[in-house]
This record gives C-alpha cells, sequence and structure tokens, in this order.
C-alpha cells in the first residue's frame, strides 16, 4: 500500500473531514426537556430511548435468570430454602415455573427481538444511508411506545403472579395479576386448563408485536426509498441487508403469531373450540402456529446479529469483507427458507412419519446460508490487520459461538438424534448458544462499534475488553456443560433432579454468577464513559460506511452539509490515513476509489 502523508492540521483538506469537534449542536444536545424526548420524531433519540427501555428488560429478565440458576444450584428447594412442608415446597416449584415464564417471555419479546434493529438499526440505519431520519418518523415513534405500553402491560402480569407466589396469597384482586406459568410458548392444552394470566399475557404479546411489525414495515421502506443515488443494492452495507431480511420476516410472520394468540383469546372467552379436544379443537394446529411464527422469529433474533458482525469482521481487520454479494443473499436466503422448517419443533408431537421426515431434511438446508456467512468471515480475517479490540473481541466470540449453536442444531434436526435430546438440557444450551452466544455477543459487539458515534465518548479499551473475556469464559461455562447434562437426560422446565446432575448443575451455576459480573463490567463501562469518556473522533475506526462520514456524536440532521454517497464502497478503507492527533482516522485528500470487484 503507497503512503499518502496525512494532511498537516489546518491545511484546507483537513479542514473539510468531519473529525472536527462538532459545531457545538448535536441530536443530543439539540432540543432540552422531558417532551422534546417523547414526542422526538428524530430515530437516533428513538434508537437512545430504545436502549434504556430495552437494557432493563434485559435486566429483568436476568435478575429472573440468576434465580433460576440459584435455584438449580443444588437439587431440592434452593429458593425457599426455609420451605419444609409440602405446601411451601408445592409454592416453591409453582415460583419456578413462574420464573422461567417470565424469564424467557421478557428475554424473547422484550429484550432479543427488538434489541439489535430497534437500538442499533435505529441509530444507524438512516445514516448509513446518508438520509435524514427513517422513512416514517411517527411510525418509528409509534412502534417505541407500542413497546413501552407492552413491556410495562407485559411485566405487570408476569409480576402479579409472582408476587402472589412469593407471599402464598390466595385471592388475588383482578389488578393483581396471576401471572404466567405457561412458559414463553404457551402451549395448549395446558395454556387453555391454566387459571394464570394467559389471556392478558398474551394481550401484551399482542402489542409488542405490533412494535415489531412498525419498525420492519419502516426499514423496508427506508431501505426502498431512502437509498440515495449511487447507492445503489450492490453498494448497501450488510448491516443493512441484514435488517431488510429481519424485517420481511418481522413483516410476514408476527402478524401469525397475533393471529394465533387472537385463536387463544376465543377459545378462552366465547368457548369456540380451536385447540381444545374436548371442544372439538386440535392442540397440535397450536403447536404448528405458534411455530410458524416462533421460528422464523429466531431468525429475527439472529439476522440482524450477522449483520452487525459482517460490518465488524472487515472494518476491524482492516480488509475488505470478502464474498459480499454470498453475505447477502444468505441473509435473504435465511429468511426464506426460515418459513419452512418450522416443523421440526415438532417431532415428538405425533405428526405423520412423511411430515417429520421432510422438516428433518429442510431444517438441514438452513445450515447451509449459515455456514456460507461464517466461511466468509473467516476468509475476510485472512491476511487481514486484525485489531483486537473490544468489538472485534466479541465479534471473534461471535463466530466461535455461532458454530457450536449452528452445529448444535444438526442432532436438533436429525429426526433420530433429537427424539432423544428433545426437551433436554441439550436444547437449553443448543437454544442458548444461539440467543445470547451469538445474538447477545453481537449486540454487545455492535454497542461498543457504535458507542463512540452514539454518544461521541470512546470507551476504556481495556475495561471493555476484561468484560468482553469475562462475557465469554463466564457464557461456555454456564452453557456447555449444559449440552453434556441434556444428553445424559436432563429434562428442562424441572425445578428439581437427581443427584447425577448435581455437578453439572453447580458448575453452570457458578458460570452464570462470572458472566454476570463480565455484564456488570460492561455496564460500568458504558457508564462510565457517559461520564467521563476521552471525546470520540468522527471516524475511529477508520471504517467508511456512512456513518462515520459525520461528526460524533451526529448533528440533528445527521450530516450537516449533507453526503455524497456516490460510489462509495463501504468496505473499502483506504480513502482514510490514521491520525494519531486526534486518535482518528481523516479523509485522504483527493484518494479516488476504484471500483471493487
Ligand atoms: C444471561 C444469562 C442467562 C442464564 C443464566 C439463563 C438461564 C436459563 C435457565 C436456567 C432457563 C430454564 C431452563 C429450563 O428449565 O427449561 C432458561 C430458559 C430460557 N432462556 Fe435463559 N438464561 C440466560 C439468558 C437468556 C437470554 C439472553 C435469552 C434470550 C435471548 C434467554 C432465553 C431463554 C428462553 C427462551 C428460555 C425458555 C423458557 C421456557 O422454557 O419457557 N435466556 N434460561
Ligand atoms: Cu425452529
Amino acid at each position: 500500500m503507497s503512503v499518502i502523508p496525512n494532511p498537516a492540521p489546518g491545511d484546507v483538506a483537513a479542514e473539510k473531514t468531519p473529525t472536527e469537534p462538532p459545531h457545538g449542536d448535536n441530536y443530543i444536545t439539540h432540543g432540552k426537556g422531558f417532551l422534546s424526548w417523547a414526542l422526538t420524531i428524530d430515530h437516533k433519540r428513538i434508537g437512545i430511548m430504545y436502549m434504556v427501555g430495552v437494557l432493563a428488560a434485559f435486566f429483568i429478565g436476568g435478575i429472573m435468570a440468576i434465580a433460576l440458576r440459584t435455584e438449580l444450584i443444588a437439587p431440592g428447594a434452593t429458593l425457599m430454602f426455609w420451605a419444609n412442608d409440602d405446601a411451601a415446597l408445592n409454592s416453591n416449584w409453582r415460583l419456578y415455573n413462574q420464573l422461567f415464564t417470565v424469564h424467557g417471555a421478557v428475554m424473547v419479546f422484550m429484550f432479543i427481538i427488538p434489541a439489535i434493529p430497534a437500538i442499533l438499526g435505529n441509530m444507524v440505519l438512516p445514516i448509513m444511508l446518508g438520509a435524514k431520519d427513517v422513512a416514517f418518523p411517527k411510525l418509528n415513534l409509534l412502534s417505541l411506545y407500542c413497546w413501552i405500553g407492552g413491556s410495562i402491560f407485559f411485566t405487570w402480569i408476569l409480576f402479579g403472579g409472582v408476587i402472589g407466589t412469593l407471599f402464598g396469597i390466595q385471592d388475588m384482586p383482578w389488578y393483581f395479576p396471576k401471572g404466567l406459568d405457561t412458559g414463553w410458548t404457551f402451549y395448549t392444552p395446558y395454556s387453555t386448563e391454566t387459571n394464570t394470566g394467559v389471556l392478558l399475557g398474551t394481550i401484551g404479546v399482542f402489542i409488542l408485536g405490533f412494535s415489531s411489525i412498525l419498525t420492519g414495515v419502516n426499514f423496508i421502506a427506508t431501505i426502498h426509498m431512502l437509498r440515495p443515488k449511487g447507492m445503489g443494492w450492490g453498494k448497501l452495507p450488510l448491516f443493512l441487508w441484514a435488517l431488510y431480511a429481519t424485517a420481511i420476516i418481522q413483516i410476514l410472520a408476527t402478524p401469525v403469531l397475533a393471529i394465533t394468540v387472537l385463536l387463544l383469546m376465543a377459545e378462552k372467552v366465547l368457548g369456540i373450540g380451536i385447540f381444545d379436544p374436548a371442544l372439538g379443537g386440535d392442540p397440535v394446529l397450536y403447536q404448528h402456529f405458534f411455530w410458524f411464527y416462533s421460528h422464523p422469529a429466531v431468525y429475527i433474533m439472529i439476522l440482524p446479529g450477522l449483520g452487525v458482525i459482517s460490518e465488524i469482521i472487515s472494518i476491524h481487520s482492516r480488509k475488505h469483507i470478502f464474498g459480499y454479494k454470498f453475505i447477502a443473499a444468505s441473509s435473504l436466503a435465511i429468511a426464506l427458507f426460515g418459513f419452512i422448517v418450522w416443523g421440526h419443533h415438532m417431532f415428538t408431537s405425533g405428526q405423520s412419519a412423511l411430515l417429520n421426515s421432510v422438516f428433518s431434511l429442510l431444517t438441514m438446508s438452513v445450515a447451509i446460508p449459515s455456514a456460507v456467512k461464517v466461511f466468509n468471515y473467516l476468509a475476510t480475517l485472512y491476511n487481514g490487520r486484525i485489531r483486537l479490540d473490544s468489538p472485534m473481541l466479541y465479534a471473534l466470540g461471535f463466530i466461535w459461538l455461532f458454530t457450536i449453536g449452528g452445529l448444535t442444531g444438526l442432532p436438533l434436526a436429525a429426526l433420530s438424534t433429537d427424539i432423544h435430546y428433545h426437551d433436554t438440557y441439550f436444547v437449553v444450551a443448543h437454544f442458548h448458544y444461539v440467543m445470547v452466544g451469538s445474538t447477545l455477543f453481537a449486540f454487545l459487539a455492535g454497542m461498543n462499534h457504535w458507542w463512540p458515534k452514539m454518544f461521541g465518548k470512546m470507551l476504556d479499551e481495556k475495561w471493555a475488553r476484561i468484560g468482553a473475556i469475562m462475557t465469554f469464559v463466564g457464557f461456555n461455562a454456564t452453557f456447555f456443560i449444559q449440552f453434556i447434562a441434556g444428553s445424559q437426560g436432563m429434562p428442562r422446565r424441572y425445578a428439581d433432579y437427581d443427584q447425577q446432575y448435581f455437578w453439572y448443575h453447580l458448575f453452570s451455576t457458578l458460570g452464570s454468577y462470572v458472566l454476570t459480573i463480565g455484564l456488570f463490567i460492561v455496564l460500568f463501562n458504558w457508564i462510565h464513559s457517559l461520564r467521563k469518556g476521552k471525546p470520540a473522533p468522527a471516524n475511529p475506526w477508520g471504517a467508511n460506511s456512512l456513518e462515520w462520514h459525520t461528526p460524533s456524536p451526529p448533528p440533528h440532521a445527521n450530516f450537516e452539509d449533507g453526503v455524497e454517497p456516490e460510489g462509495v464502497d463501504p468496505y473499502d478503507y483506504h480513502g482514510w490515513d490514521y491520525d494519531e492527533s486526534i486518535d482518528g482516522y481523516v479523509k485522504k485528500e483527493g484518494y479516488v476509489p476504484k471500483e471493487h470487484h
């Protein structure tokens, strides 16, 4: 690579780069007071508010996780260690059912589905397009309010029951809902029989679903309508391809969930036989409906994460992404394949042998586009100038964890082995590797990567790396051993277990404490950066997608004097030089990008 001297400070070229401090005003200082936030239609502020809410949801779900793991640290009752009669023990077990329901439902509906699209997507999608905002800014705000309203309602329903069970309240007043103990899946026939708050819970899910649909609609419209001239589909950053594919699923699959919970309500309230055999319904039909949404929904969870990783792997190894077209196309392929594999959740439900084999085969096919991505990441890393900063550490962790999560999906997709693994801790380990190991790690990677852009402050890299390594170690300690416990027959959703599983559970619970400490380090580092962080340059990583062409934090309208996306290849880093004085990158004078092939 030829060396082009850095422009000296003060010369014309340097003045044109956005690396100088912003002119006072940015989206955070633009407008003060509660209402300027509550009624904002600025996608960046909406992203920040989503961030606060979704992190709070993660906190609630996380406390539940620790409660679950603590209960499981040893056989017998742990949480209610004073429980010494049958009634108290009984209430302990019932509490466990509610705890895993709260944990799973909050993590899925309130945390992992909105995490990357609603926070990071809202934050950077329009800027990556060189646009001022999303296509429908008011709809965006409505989506936030659906999320807030739905979440408060849902949390209230869930916790009513936890509190009631904890204090042994028999007759709860109507405004004190009875909680949920069905698991996040609401399976019939149990969900039509239990006297917990299924009805209200499903209303909560219904509202949260709308939030997700509205975000999807907005992103699709924005990518179609606001893509600037000169940014063809082949120049769209891969994160946006991933969000686009995700949005297709959000729009097509989420309504199915909404209709399913409506049918559940119709059955419960009006006594119409849909799922209940006593009324002439079919409980397996429920599973079909549910997984027709929820399998694609797991791709709503993972695709945005894959998009984040595509950006980070390339930027932090300073090398053009390998196989751009294949990565983009595999996002779409995953989204489409995702719709035809739902039956792999139902191998033991009594569905026909033919269906079982077909779903088994189809499921394997999803492995192909997933592996395409991993291979392309590895090829990008190969010979790259890898920088082991915290976003990259998470991204490398992601590749490892996603590979384990993906590979252990194969024995679950294979009919013969799934019969054995079904409903064991093998499944719990598998889906945590995908949801936590992959999506959560991608989320943290993206947070650390875009943090300087979002807040104009750098993170303390040393602590960011310690946090990343601890979450990685803690995560594997918690969940890897569960593959073994599961393959030896430890069933999921049980509060108590046989002595033979003691060491596995003890190890897993201790691991979860390490993970928790790691996550708190991450959180404290974020908070510390807001207060004491070094000011961030416009482009700390030398990235080239458009959000790095504007100051950190961006001005209210994203770009101070417009942007020239003409011919910008987001993965061509040759146009930037490192400038020590700002600890960031500045544009090379007169750099003409070559067409990349
Ligand atoms: C951060 C540390 C976490 C720990 C220690 C943890 C632990 C657990 C435990 C012990 C269970 C109960 C397993 C069973 O008996 O079936 C569980 C279930 C579950 N977890 Fe987590 N979890 C964590 C994070 C997450 C995250 C981030 C997500 C989602 C993105 C998640 C999603 C779920 C789901 C969907 C279930 C199933 C709930 C059900 O059976 O209805 N977990 N988790
Ligand atoms: Cu599935």
